[in-house]
């Protein structure tokens, strides 16, 4: 079974979308058990301070370096990590290709920052990988740490059935869009589901869909200025 410990300083961010869905889940059928390690607990000093002024100036605060090495280096003691993930807008681009590594993994371990971020010594001594998701910025590391534990717990075997997974075939690297899916009703406020998928002929049906895939497909790439 994987392993995944998250450390965070608003562990209330996490719980919730951990323990709802598909991610809960997994967790039942024993495909992955995820741990999330509140930073405060880990605050030794009498006042439980897990954030301080940033040497030099600036506004806002950052987490302190000791509260993360100590609950690190307690997790390395028990277990080795194949991983330890560490979100940052100064990150690589995360991609499926990534999701496809970490989920051969055993252990992951993801630190996520909050305020102005993690005494940078935290990152230099423990990261393994430091991985953003995307152009933009984000108020903490713990919804880039959803997003990973998310893309990589459905790839582990037997997280989702059939019909979920089927979903995911021509998807494998995340370089296909699929056709649009449609139920009923077959007409809704006028809007009619394309007569060909209410025809039962499976040929055009596949025809159709594999058009419509490399529509949306060269769309995609147009409007993200991806080759061609
Ligand atoms: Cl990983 N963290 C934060 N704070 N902002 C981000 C991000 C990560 N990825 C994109 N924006």
């Amino acid at each position: 079974m994987m392993r995944i410990d998250i450390i965070s300083a608003v562990p209330d961010l996490l719980i919730s979308p951990l323990n709802t869905s598909i991610i809960k889940r997994a967790q039942d059928k024993r495909k992955v058990e995820i741990f999330v390690h509140n930073l405060r607990d880990y605050a030794y000093d009498k006042h439980k301070q897990i954030d301080d002024k940033p040497f030099g100036g600036g506004p806002g605060m950052l987490l302190k370096p000791e509260p993360f090495f100590e609950c690190i280096e307690k997790l390395l003691s028990e277990r080795a990590y194949d991983y330890i993930i560490f979100p940052t807008p100064g990150g690589k681009y995360y991609n499926q290709q990534m999701a496809n590594k970490f989920s051969l993994a055993k252990n992951i371990m993801i630190l996520a920052g909050h305020y102005k971020g993690i005494d940078d010594r935290v990152r230099e001594k423990f990261a393994t990988d430091e991985i953003s998701i995307g152009n933009y910025v984000l108020t903490g590391g713990e919804l880039a740490a959803l997003v990973i534990i998310d893309s990589v717990v459905r790839l582990i075997p037997g997280v989702l059935n059939d019909s979920e997974s089927a979903l995911n075939d021509s998807l494998m690297d995340g370089e296909i869009i699929e056709a649009p899916y449609y139920t009923r009703p077959a007409e809704y406020k006028g809007m009619k589901v394309p007569d060909v998928l209410l025809s039962g002929h499976d040929k055009k049906i596949k025809e159709w869909k594999e058009e419509q895939s490399k529509i949306l497909t060269d769309k995609w790439k147009k409007i993200n200025n991806l080759e061609k």
